[in-house]
């Protein structure tokens, strides 16, 4: 391990049936959670590629057995789905690389949890969307990513984070946080809290309507946000939907929500700058469009009904949740400078104002596409 390298690359991609001899390992990607690595390869006939290896959050992600088992039984039911609709599993779907024991993870001996994927080239993920035509082709992807796991066997996979989208809980956890104050910064985000504490009535609304069986269970992605679906570089098509550590039963408005949360703010989810944050409703409706043609003949009236509702509740929950990180220290999003959860928490909430003032707009944007 060469000095000041936190993790002994060689070490651990020798554990993988990965191809050629191992040259270096970069920090890849975007994501808040995981450490995404890719990592190089020479083969014989002297020629490099590269694969995703990934170290699993575990501190987010409490059993990383069980997470891997979703992760491995979704992809071979995509890739099956994939064959039979004549598209290209090495591409469409995540592939997990085995390890030379033929497991689909390695753990190390200090505990760390490590994957390997196919590196899906020529093609890239956006952190903000440049183009309506590929936040259309996002609402496909998501869609049919929803459609292709409608037969999974739902009751078969392992609840990851549980209560991940109980924004009635999420609720219950700001206050706590708002209470506990262990690094004495709710006396400056009082506006903040102030704005979450108004809403509180729309933390109960899909979680009541799930208990009362109003809203179907389905198999869900549940972190849809625009940088977990890699887009064709010549086509601009959402070609893979990635990030699968939170596949489990949850509802299509969450995954509709998310996605509207995260694309259709045409600033970056960081940015300080909140003039540059709207709801854009021309993203919103390319969006909207591209699910719908997937999803529109298996949701209910009722689920049509709360999809703009879903795309506001959504971004509330992430502000709170950003929020509520950071009262507490900062110990679950990855940040990268001094108020980084702070500056994200507002950007959400200047979303969730925006929403509300688009509200009927939006309604109607939803009714054109039914
Ligand atoms: P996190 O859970 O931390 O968000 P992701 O699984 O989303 O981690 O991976 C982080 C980034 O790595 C993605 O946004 C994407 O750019 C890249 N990435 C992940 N998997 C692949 C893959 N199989 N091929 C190419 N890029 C990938
Ligand atoms: C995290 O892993 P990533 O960066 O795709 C988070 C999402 C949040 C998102 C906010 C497992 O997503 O729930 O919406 O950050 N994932 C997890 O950007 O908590
Ligand atoms: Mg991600």
């Amino acid at each position: 391990m060469s000095k000041g390298q936190k993790w002994d690359f060689q070490s651990v991609v020798s554990n993988f049936e990965f191809e050629g001899e191992f040259i270096e390992a970069k920090p890849h990607g975007f994501g808040h959670i995981n450490d995404t690595f890719a990592v190089y390869f020479r083969k014989q006939d002297g020629s490099t590629h590269r694969y995703i290896l990934q170290r699993i959050n575990s501190n987010v992600f409490k059993n990383p057995e069980q997470l891997m088992e979703n992760i491995s039984g979704v992809t071979r039911y995509l890739r099956e789905k994939i064959i039979e609709a004549n598209g290209d599993p090495l591409r469409e779907t995540l592939n997990l690389i085995p390890t030379k024991d033929n497991r689909c993870f390695y753990k190390s001996p200090e505990g760390d949890y490590w994957r390997g994927y196919i590196f899906i080239e020529n093609a890239c993920t956006y952190q903000v969307v440049e183009n309506l035509g590929h936040f259309n082709n996002a609402g496909k992807a998501f869609g049919k990513f929803q459609r292709l796991l409608e037969g999974y066997p739902a009751d078969t996979l392992h609840e990851t984070i549980p209560d991940f989208h109980n924004t009635k809980k999420r609720y219950e956890a700001f206050l706590e946080s708002v209470k506990k104050d262990i690094k004495g910064r709710s006396a400056a985000v009082k506006d903040e809290i102030e704005f979450v504490m108004k809403r509180e009535s729309d933390t109960c609304v899909l979680v009541d309507l799930l208990n009362e069986g109003k809203l179907p269970l389905r198999v869900t992605h549940n972190d849809t946000k625009f940088n977990n679906v890699m887009i064709d570089n010549e086509t601009g098509e959402g070609v893979c939907v990635i990030d699968l550590d939170t596949v489990m039963p949850g509802l299509s408005l969450y995954d509709f929500g998310d996605s509207i949360r995260s694309g259709a703010n045409p600033a970056d989810e960081d940015e300080k700058d909140l003039s540059k944050v709207y709801m854009d409703l021309a993203l919103f409706e390319q969006f909207t469009k591209g699910f719908l043609e997937q999803t529109r003949d298996s949701l209910t009236p009722l689920e049509i009904e709360y999809l703009p509702f879903a795309a506001k509740i959504m971004t509330f929950e992430c502000g709170m949740r950003f929020l509520t990180d950071y009262l507490s220290g900062d110990t679950y999003f990855k940040i990268h400078r001094e108020e980084h959860n702070l500056d994200r928490t507002r950007t959400q909430f200047k979303m969730v104002a925006d929403m509300e003032e688009k509200f009927d707009q939006m309604k109607s944007i939803v009714k054109k596409y039914i």
